[in-house]
């Protein structure tokens, strides 16, 4: 599949489960920059031990510090490509715009994956990862509500917005992307 996708969502709803299949399934580029962070963390790169602290909180990492990792990767054309998480908020929405244009491929569809906080919740504490305490995803869907929600109607207003209800098992919301999608 050559399509130009991305997929928001509050934290949990199952962009990075879905974002990795679907991907998979289509010989897609899938970039996800929660996982680029990671690995920068893990490796203790200077950006890694910078963002550590940031992640744990569960607040944003900076968008000059998001942009950079994502700008280098997007360049493969022949390629159809899906960003996770990115962009988070409307400056990321922007200067992403701006990168697409540069590079003439424009975006498809943006894909919001959707649940309800008490479910968003139980997924992240079941999952236990090092930023998913009880604290830290209180903050998370926070700051999800102020800084990345207000994307859903950047996007609606460029006509390209689409839904996708994010509750139900793992293979049922692959089976509605697929829908969508294909
Ligand atoms: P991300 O790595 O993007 O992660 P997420 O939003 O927490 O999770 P996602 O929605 O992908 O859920 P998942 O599929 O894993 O962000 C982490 C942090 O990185 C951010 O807080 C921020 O600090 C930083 N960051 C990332 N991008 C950034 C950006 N652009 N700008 C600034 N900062 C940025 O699913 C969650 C759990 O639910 C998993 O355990 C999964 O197995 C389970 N699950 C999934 N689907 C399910 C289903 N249908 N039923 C039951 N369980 C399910």
């Amino acid at each position: 599949m050559n399509q130009r996708l991305l997929f928001l969502g509050p934290p949990g709803a199952g962009k990075g489960t879905q974002a990795q299949q679907l991907a998979a399934r289509h010989g897609m580029l899938h970039l996800s920059t929660g996982d680029m962070l990671r690995a920068e963390v893990d490796a203790g790169t200077p950006l890694g031990i910078e963002v550590n602290a940031v992640m744990e909180r569960g607040d944003l990492v900076s968008d000059e510090q998001v942009l950079a990792i994502v700008r280098g990767r997007l360049l493969n054309p022949n390629q159809g490509w899906l960003l996770d998480g990115f962009p988070r908020t409307l400056v990321q929405a922007e200067a992403l715009a701006d990168l697409l244009e540069e590079l003439q491929q424009p975006l498809q569809r943006a894909v919001l994956i959707d649940l309800a906080d008490d479910l968003l919740v139980q997924r992240l504490l079941n999952r236990g990862r090092a930023d998913d305490t009880a604290d830290t995803i209180r903050n998370r869907l926070r700051v999800y509500q102020e800084k990345t929600a207000p994307l859903i109607a950047f996007y609606e207003e460029r006509g390209l917005l689409a839904r996708v209800d994010g509750e139900g098992t793992i293979d049922e919301i692959a089976a509605r992307l697929e829908d969508l999608l294909t």
